[in-house]
């Protein structure tokens, strides 16, 4: 897998948005995104065929400015729609499913320990994605924010690992978030409530390793 994917990573559900949410996501692909995820999860998540329809219409956008789909979690809908790739949790232990199925995808999994990190790489994951890193309002049941200590152990343990950080990322911790050992920012927020989200995503695009 090409690590400059995970650079700047936006991922979106409808939940996510106060704005039509394909209007975000072709803001945001115009502006440079390196890697969009459908997540489409929690209170006022769309289903069925609302849902796929959502997703193709996200997919076919992402095609049209050739980044990577992802899809969180849904190994189904992942398979029918041919997306590039999924992303799965610790609970959804989909990845050998997955992979059997749909060689060459993409498959990222959350880690959130040294155990669960191993595990990742061993099972065959493309990268991890590495959180939260900070506080996050994004996700109800966020572990307490991992810090960029913990992503400084995950770089030590696997020096060349591909590792996206998450959780509570913006255009002002980005750098210290890359220069803790992430090859990305995955972030949510920061895109879907920006009010300019051309300019955040140049912000982001633009931040740097330190040191
Ligand atoms: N996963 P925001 S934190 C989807 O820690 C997600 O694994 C996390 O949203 C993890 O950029 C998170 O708005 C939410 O903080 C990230």
């Amino acid at each position: 897998m090409n690590y400059n994917i995970l650079s700047v990573y936006f991922i979106m559900g409808t939940m996510n948005c106060t704005k039509d949410p394909l209007k975000i996501l072709e803001e945001a692909l115009e502006a440079g995104i390196t890697c969009f995820q459908l997540r489409e999860k929690g209170e006022g998540a769309l289903t069925g065929s609302v849902y796929e329809e959502f997703a193709r219409a996200c997919q076919k956008m992402c095609l049209a400015y050739q980044v990577p789909f992802i899809i969180n979690d849904d190994v189904e809908l992942a398979l029918k729609l041919d997306a590039d790739g999924i992303h799965i949790g610790q609970e959804d232990l989909a990845l050998s499913t997955f992979r059997k199925q749909a060689k060459g995808k993409i498959i990222g999994v959350s880690v959130h320990n040294s155990r669960e990190m191993e595990q990742a790489i061993l099972s065959g994951a493309d990268y991890v994605g590495i959180g939260p890193i900070y506080k996050t309002q994004s996700k109800k049941d966020a572990k307490p924010p991992a810090g960029l200590h913990f992503l400084k152990a995950m770089r030590k343990q696997c020096s060349n690992f591909p590792i996206v950080g998450i959780g509570g990322i913006t255009e002002e911790n980005a750098s210290e978030v890359r220069s803790s050992g992430a090859d990305g920012v995955s972030v949510i927020s920061v895109i879907c409530h920006s009010k300019d989200i051309g300019q955040t995503v140049k912000n982001l695009l633009l931040t740097k390793k330190i040191n």
